[in-house]
């Protein structure tokens, strides 16, 4: 992840002031490689000034997406720091303070609530405040609002995980696994079919556009390599290609994505980053 020490920690009683020291333990060739990598993923974020930049600890995959796409669209000052997560750096100790559940995305906003700073993980939760902190793509409507959080909700119970589960059986488990590999790939077509019904009458998931079109968009995209859409579901296709367009959308998409193409295009960090991503199980 991140070479330096996160500005904030999820202690919300330590003083702001305190966690923007630099760490000592940090080697400084190290953290101005980092700041370089981030300016050049994203240079307008990275001369926002420091005290109201969000810090997006993020890698280039669906889930990073949302919240990058979510951060351009609000137009809200952020510096990118990469959780390589092919290298394990969501395990780092500091990383595990923000967000216990070793995933990114995750952020740090130095103006949480009352001024304070805030850490959040979980994707769901980080798009909600974002929607509340700017009141933009999350109605403030009950009615208007609950119909956001029904596809919010839909998309990380189900549309994210499972799609990711038939990404991993149809590219990384094949032999053997004919049942999962079906299970999930039927799931995934059942729900875009929901999903190409709700947008036959409808531009967006739930009204105007919203959190909930930005949280499955990216998974979409995945869902694209698996399944001709143009063909079975079209209004799926219309809709992804929309959103596609968005000025923000491309910039979210694109953040960071040299820092995944790098990892692709070596064997031996794809063989390490299997190691490390599959077959976890709980650490002490
Ligand atoms: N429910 C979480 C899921 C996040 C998630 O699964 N992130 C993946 C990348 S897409 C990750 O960080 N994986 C690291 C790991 O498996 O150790 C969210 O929506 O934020």
């Amino acid at each position: 992840m991140a070479k330096k020490k996160p500005k904030t920690s999820a202690k919300p009683k330590a003083k702001p002031a305190k966690r923007r020291t630099a760490p000592a333990k940090k080697p400084a060739p190290k953290k101005a490689a980092q700041a370089k990598r981030a300016a050049a993923a994203s240079p307008r974020k990275a001369a926002a000034p420091a005290k109201t930049s969000i810090e997006l600890y993020y890698w280039p995959t669906p889930n990073g997406w949302k919240v990058s796409i979510m951060l351009e669209e609000c137009a809200l000052p952020y510096v990118m720091v990469p959780v390589n997560i092919g290298k394990g750096e969501q395990f780092e100790p500091e990383f595990l303070r923000i967000s216990p559940n070793n995933r990114m995305p995750a952020i740090v906003d130095p103006n949480g609530p009352g001024g304070r700073p805030i850490s959040i993980f979980e994707s769901g939760a980080i798009l909600q405040y974002l929607g509340r902190k700017t009141g933009k793509f999350y109605p403030k409507d009950e009615r208007a609002r609950v119909a956001v959080d029904e596809w919010l909700f839909w998309q990380m119970a189900g549309l994210g995980p499972m799609t990711g589960q038939a990404n991993h059986f149809l590219n990384y488990a094949k032999e053997g696994n004919d049942y999962a590999r079906k299970r999930y790939t039927d799931e995934v077509h059942r729900l875009i079919g929901v999903m190409n019904k709700r947008l036959a009458a409808n531009e967006y998931l739930a009204g105007d556009y919203s959190i909930a079109d930005m949280a499955c968009w990216g998974w979409i995209i995945g869902a694209s390599r698996m399944i001709d859409l143009g063909l079975e579901f079209p209004n799926v296709k219309v809709w992804r290609d929309a959103i596609g367009k968005r000025p923000a959308v491309e910039r979210g998409f694109a953040l960071g994505r040299e820092l995944r193409e790098q990892q692709a295009n070596d064997p031996k960090a794809q063989e390490e980053a299997r190691r490390i991503l599959f077959g976890q199980r709980a650490r002490p």
